[in-house]
């Protein structure tokens, strides 16, 4: 965005508000993606069971703030399909899942990560990885802290850890969330 524009941004920004962000989730089947768009549209403990998402679930979130996002949550196992949903994005929640899973951060999932950084409608989408965590695996958070690093480099992201069913956690995700995307809304204009 422009010199331009940045100045009108100040004179508008109170509509942008309620222009909606586009947000997507992403990541392995079952780490949990469906699970936090509905602990932030219906509250954990409304939550009764989840099945696997066949392609898509779309929804508008409000934050506390009162910020709007439409969050795409996509199946796991979308594979190509995912390419049409990726124009206007301006954010991307990651999901890890649970700490320690069989497949956690293989090859596999590098290379699909690493494939989603290179997207261009991604390039300056911030990332924001969440891991959900049942005991204290401090010695290897550090590892992976380490190789999110080294993929992401110059990438505007985060990483919050999650314990399972927890509201506060959750909501916790999307605060994250939103400070990266004032940010990243800021530094572009
Ligand atoms: N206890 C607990 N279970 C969770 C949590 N998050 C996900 N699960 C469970 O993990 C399983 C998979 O969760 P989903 O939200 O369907 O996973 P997903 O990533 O959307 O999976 P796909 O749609 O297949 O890609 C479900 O049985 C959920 O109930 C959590 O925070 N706590
Ligand atoms: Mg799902």
């Amino acid at each position: 965005m422009g010199a331009a524009c940045a100045s009108g941004l100040t004179v508008f920004s109170p509509n942008l508000k309620d222009h909606p962000v586009k947000v997507l989730i992403v990541g392995k089947p079952s780490t949990g993606k469906t699970f936090l768009l509905y602990s932030w549209k219906y509250g954990v403990d409304a939550i009764l069971s989840v099945e696997p998402t066949s392609h898509f679930n779309v929804d508008t979130i409000t934050t506390q703030s009162g910020r709007k996002i439409l969050v795409y949550d996509l199946a796991g196992n979308i594979g190509l399909r995912m390419r049409p949903f990726l124009e206007g994005t301006n954010g991307v929640v990651y999901m890890l899942g649970l700490y320690g899973r069989d497949d956690f951060l293989q090859e596999d999932e590098m290379i699909f990560l690493q494939q989603l950084l290179q997207e261009r409608d991604l390039e300056n989408a911030p990332f924001l990885f969440v891991i959900r965590k049942e005991g204290n695996e401090n010695e290897a958070h550090q590892d992976l802290l380490d190789r999110l690093q080294q993929c992401l480099k110059q990438r505007v992201w985060d990483l919050v850890e999650i314990r399972s069913r927890n509201q506060e956690d959750a909501n916790l995700v999307l605060t994250v969330l939103e400070d990266l995307l004032n940010n990243t809304t800021n530094a572009e204009s």
